[in-house]
């Protein structure tokens, strides 16, 4: 289908009046495609937005009349309404098929549940050097179809969900990258394997000019029978001491000798993970990603070793807060799973660790070992202790339930074991915070309140 057809069918319901929705209807305002706008909550739209706007549970009948229906992220693609009228033949999607059908550059995709916005702002840093540069957008802030607003980006580089992914069937990246698949919207997908699914959407349209690079783990093995793009796969930390010239890496980490390495044409780049600003092998394994994918792209290697040696990180992922109360403090407020807790803790041999929030319904078993292996002490924070309280009995390991964050930060500074301090919940904030990164400021307040008292 040519980008001209798509929405030759009017109008088009867009679900979803957020970042998304609004850039959705002023794509379509700006191609004169007659559109009206949902949203189950009060919502005051910018000024130069001119849609009817609906509010209020969204009803099957409501929807009837609309000749295309395009759904935000946020709004569920099993919500009862939207069932009901795909079955009635009502053609549906997300934003990324829209981009899709009228984006004609090149396409650099970017999923997992874990390191997904690092990855895509050092890719961004990356490409950046290349002729005509490249656009960020996606999930990680600016809705795709902005990107578009102008002239026709060369290249793009696209932060995608689970959920935007879903509801696509459009999608083909030049290169596909997927960081790794842990339990953690699994919740809001119908199973586990719905949401597998969902990132597995990523490959489903490449062909032979097409790169898939994907983390060197066994639950991926069945899907390289099905790749048709070419297979680069990036060795994950912690599994075995393979060398790069070794099995079927490409890129990654060499345990033994402390580097990374990537594949630059005809020889193998190797970077010692003393010379990173960044922390925490899970995070070198994102640079590794990344370096690989620009070294297909023919950035030189040069001017990668630059990038990586002085990336610094985001905020809230594993960043130091500064060195108070004589210890390190560190902020991985983002780690809002247990699996993304676990690869911080990994980064540390002993830590005095700060968790808790809202569970998400996740299991916590998967930090049980390296609780072990690397907490000395615990502070639990959030409304519901209990979980985490579980957890640290089943461990052994002291702890003491602080509830607050500023409580945590005063007890861990009272502590006499002058170890590092690390604030990686293992949780979602919103029982306490707006978000991971105001939990995130109020950590680095409580830190820096210790050094003006002191
Ligand atoms: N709404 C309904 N019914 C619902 C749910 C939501 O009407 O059942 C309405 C809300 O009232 C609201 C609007 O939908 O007005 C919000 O839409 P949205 O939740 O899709 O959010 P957007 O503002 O469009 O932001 C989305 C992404 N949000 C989600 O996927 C939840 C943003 O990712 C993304 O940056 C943005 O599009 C631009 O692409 C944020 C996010 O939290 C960062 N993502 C999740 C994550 O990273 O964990 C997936």
């Amino acid at each position: 289908m040519s980008s001209h057809d798509y929405f030759s069918e009017q109008p088009v319901a867009v679900i979803g009046m957020g970042k998304t929705g609004q850039s959705l209807v002023r794509f379509l305002q700006r191609r004169g495609i007659d559109c009206e706008g949902f949203d189950e909550h009060g919502v005051t739209l910018p000024d130069d937005l001119h849609v009817p706007l609906h509010t209020g549970k969204l009803k099957t009948e409501r929807l009837q009349g609309f000749r295309r229906i395009v759904v935000s992220p946020g709004v569920a693609w099993t919500h009862p309404a939207l069932v009901e009228t795909r079955a009635a033949g009502i053609p549906m999607c997300g934003d990324l098929d829209l981009f899709c059908a009228y984006f004609e550059g090149e396409l650099v995709a970017v999923t997992g549940t874990n390191g997904k916005t690092t990855t895509v702002t050092l890719i961004e840093t990356l490409f950046d050097v290349l002729p005509g540069g490249i656009k960020a957008g996606g999930n990680i802030g600016t809705p795709m179809l902005d990107l578009l607003a102008d002239a026709m980006p060369k290249r793009v580089v696209l932060e995608l969900s689970s959920f935007q992914l879903e509801r696509s069937s459009l999608v083909h990246p030049h290169w596909a990258v997927l960081l790794n698949i842990q339990p953690d919207h699994a919740d809001a997908h119908e199973t586990p394997a719905a949401y597998a699914a969902a990132k597995f959407k990523l490959f489903e349209q490449q062909g032979r000019g097409d790169i898939a690079l994907l983390p060197d783990a066994a639950e991926f093995d069945a899907l390289a029978d099905e790749l048709r793009g070419r297979q680069i796969w990036v060795g994950r930390f912690g599994t075995t001491d393979k060398t790069a010239e070794e099995g079927r890496l490409i890129a990654g980490i060499e345990l033994g000798n402390n580097q990374l390495f990537w594949n630059q044409r005809d020889h193998y780049e190797k970077l010692s993970l003393a010379d990173l600003r960044l922390q925490g092998r899970h995070q070198h394994l994102n640079l590794a990603i990344a370096a690989q994918a620009a070294a297909d792209a023919g950035i030189a290697a040069s001017v990668i070793r630059e990038a990586l040696t002085s990336f610094r990180g985001l905020p809230h992922r594993l960043q130091k807060v500064g060195h108070i109360a004589n210890r390190d403090w560190y902020d991985d407020s983002k780690a809002t799973n247990p699996d993304a807790a676990a690869a911080a803790l990994a980064s540390f041999d002993k830590v005095l660790w700060i968790c808790g929030g809202l569970r998400k319904g996740l299991d916590l078993m998967p930090l049980k070992e390296p609780v072990v292996r690397h907490v000395a002490h615990a502070f639990v924070i959030g409304k519901e202790p209990e979980p985490y309280v579980q957890l640290l009995e089943s461990t052994g390991v002291k702890y003491q339930v602080a509830k607050t964050i500023d409580r945590a930060v005063a007890m861990a500074a009272d502590l006499p074991l002058t170890l590092p301090v690390l604030l990686s919940p293992a949780a979602a904030s919103q029982d306490q915070f707006k978000n991971y990164a105001e939990r995130g400021d109020a950590f680095a307040g409580a830190v820096h309140a210790l050094e003006k008292a002191a």
